[in-house]
C-alpha cells in the first residue's frame, strides 16, 4: 500500500533500525513492487556551466565561489544532440540536461532549451531538465515540448535550509515543484546528505517527499561532493550506511519511486554500491563526469552491472506496463 500520511515518529523509527534489519525491510519493500535486478542508466549534461548567482554552499557552480569550474555558456542545439546520441548508444535511457541558472528567463535561451527538449525526446529517450526555479508557464512550455521529468532537488530539511542556501526559501522550492507536478510533469526531487545536517534533517527531509499529495516518481540521494573553493569543501566524507540508511528510508516509505543512487558514487566500490542496490537503489548517473565532478567511468559501470547481475532498465517503462495493461 502506498501511503501518504506518514508521521515524523514512523520515519523515525523506520529510520533509526539496526542497519541490518532496515536494509532487510527495505529490500522486502523493493521486492514486492520492483524489479529489484533492474538498474536505470541515466545520463547528466551540462547545458550551462558555472557563473550561477545562488550562494548554495555546496556547489561548484555558484559565481561567487573561487572553485577550478570554468563557465560555459548555454550549448548548441547540435551538441546537445551528439551527446545525447552517445548517450543512447552507451545505454542510458535517460538524459538530464542541467543548467547553472536562479531561475528559467524567458527569451531565446529558455527558446533553445526548448529545442533541445524536442530533439532529445524525438531520439527516444526519457528527457529530464533541471534549470532552477520555474513559474506556470515556463512548465507547461516544457510539458508541450516533450519533456518527461523535472529535477529540483530541497536538498535538505526546512529547518537546516537557511544554513546552506541564503538566496531563495523552501517555499520558493515547493512552488517550482507544484507548478511541474500541475504542468503534468514528472516530479524528481531529493537531496543531498554530508552537509552538516543531523539525522533528524534528514528525516525531516524524507517526510516532506513522503507525505506529498503524490510521491515524487523519482527521488535522487546524492552524498555531498566536497568541492574546493565552497564553504563546504572541508566537510567530511559521509559514510556508506548513511547513504544505505537514507536509501533504505527512502525506499520503505515511497515504494514505487525510482530511488537514484546519485553524487558520492566514486567514493564508492562495487560491494558499497551493492549495498545501495540491496536497500532499493534503482539508478545510476553515468559517465565520467556528473554535471561538473568526477563520476566512474561507463566501463567500470559495466562491470559492475556484470558482478552484480544487473539489467539496465528500458525507457519509459511506467507507460508501456500501463499501456500493455490497457489494451
Ligand atoms: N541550478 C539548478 C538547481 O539548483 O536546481 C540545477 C542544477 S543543480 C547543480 C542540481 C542539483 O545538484 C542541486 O539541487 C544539488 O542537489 C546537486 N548538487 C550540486 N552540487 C553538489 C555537490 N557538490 N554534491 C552533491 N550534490 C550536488
Ligand atoms: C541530482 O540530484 N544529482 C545530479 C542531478 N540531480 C542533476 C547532480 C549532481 C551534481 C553533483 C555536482 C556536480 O557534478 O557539479
Ligand atoms: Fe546555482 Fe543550482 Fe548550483 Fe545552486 S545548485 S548554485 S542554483 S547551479
Amino acid at each position: 500500500m502506498i501511503r501518504n500520511n506518514w508521521t515524523l515518529d514512523e520515519i523515525r523509527n523506520i529510520y533509526h533500525k539496526p542497519i541490518l534489519q532496515l536494509i532487510v525491510e527495505a529490500a522486502e519493500v523493493h521486492k514486492q513492487y520492483n524489479a529489484i535486478a533492474e538498474v536505470q542508466v541515466c545520463t547528466l549534461l551540462s547545458v550551462k556551466t558555472g557563473g550561477c548567482p545562488e550562494d548554495c554552499s555546496y556547489c561548484p557552480q555558484a559565481a561567487r565561489y573561487n572553485t577550478d569550474v570554468k563557465a560555459q555558456k548555454l550549448l548548441s542545439y547540435d551538441e546537445v544532440i551528439d551527446n545525447a546520441i552517445s548517450a543512447k548508444n552507451s545505454g542510458s535511457t535517460r538524459f538530464c540536461m542541467g543548467a547553472a541558472w536562479r531561475n528559467v528567463k524567458d527569451g531565446v535561451e529558455f527558446d533553445r532549451v526548448i529545442d533541445m527538449v524536442k530533439g532529445v525526446n524525438a531520439i527516444g529517450l526519457e528527457v529530464c531538465c533541471t534549470l532552477g526555479m520555474l513559474n506556470e508557464d515556463q512548465a507547461a512550455r516544457l510539458k508541450e515540448a516533450g519533456l518527461y521529468a523535472y529535477n529540483h532537488n530541497l536538498d535538505t530539511s526546512d529547518e537546516h535550509y537557511d544554513e546552506i542556501i541564503s538566496t531563495r526559501t523552501y517555499d520558493d522550492r515547493l512552488k517550482t515543484l507544484d507548478n511541474v507536478e500541475q504542468a503534468g510533469i514528472s516530479v524528481c526531487c531529493g537531496g543531498i546528505i554530508g552537509l552538516g545536517e543531523s539525522d533528524e534533517d534528514r528525516i525531516k527531509l524524507l517526510y516532506t517527499l513522503a507525505t506529498r499529495a503524490k510521491h515524487p516518481e523519482s527521488v535522487p540521494v546524492n552524498a555531498l561532493v566536497p568541492v574546493k573553493g565552497t564553504p563546504l569543501a572541508e566537510q567530511s566524507k559521509v559514510n556508506v550506511w548513511e547513504m544505505v540508511r537514507m536509501i533504505a528510508t527512502a525506499r520503505i516509505l515511497m515504494p514505487k519511486a525510482m530511488v537514484r543512487l546519485s553524487a558520492g558514487r566514486n567514493d564508492m566500490n562495487i560491494e558499497q554500491q551493492g549495498l545501495c542496490f540491496l536497500a532499493g537503489a534503482n539508478s545510476i548517473f553515468a559517465g565520467e563526469k556528473l554535471l561538473t565532478t568526477p563520476n566512474p567511468e561507463v566501463d567500470q559501470d559495466r562491470m559492475m552491472f556484470d558482478v552484480l547481475g544487473l539489467t539496465p532498465r528500458e525507457s519509459f517503462k511506467e507507460e508501456n506496463m500501463s499501456a500493455s495493461i490497457c489494451s
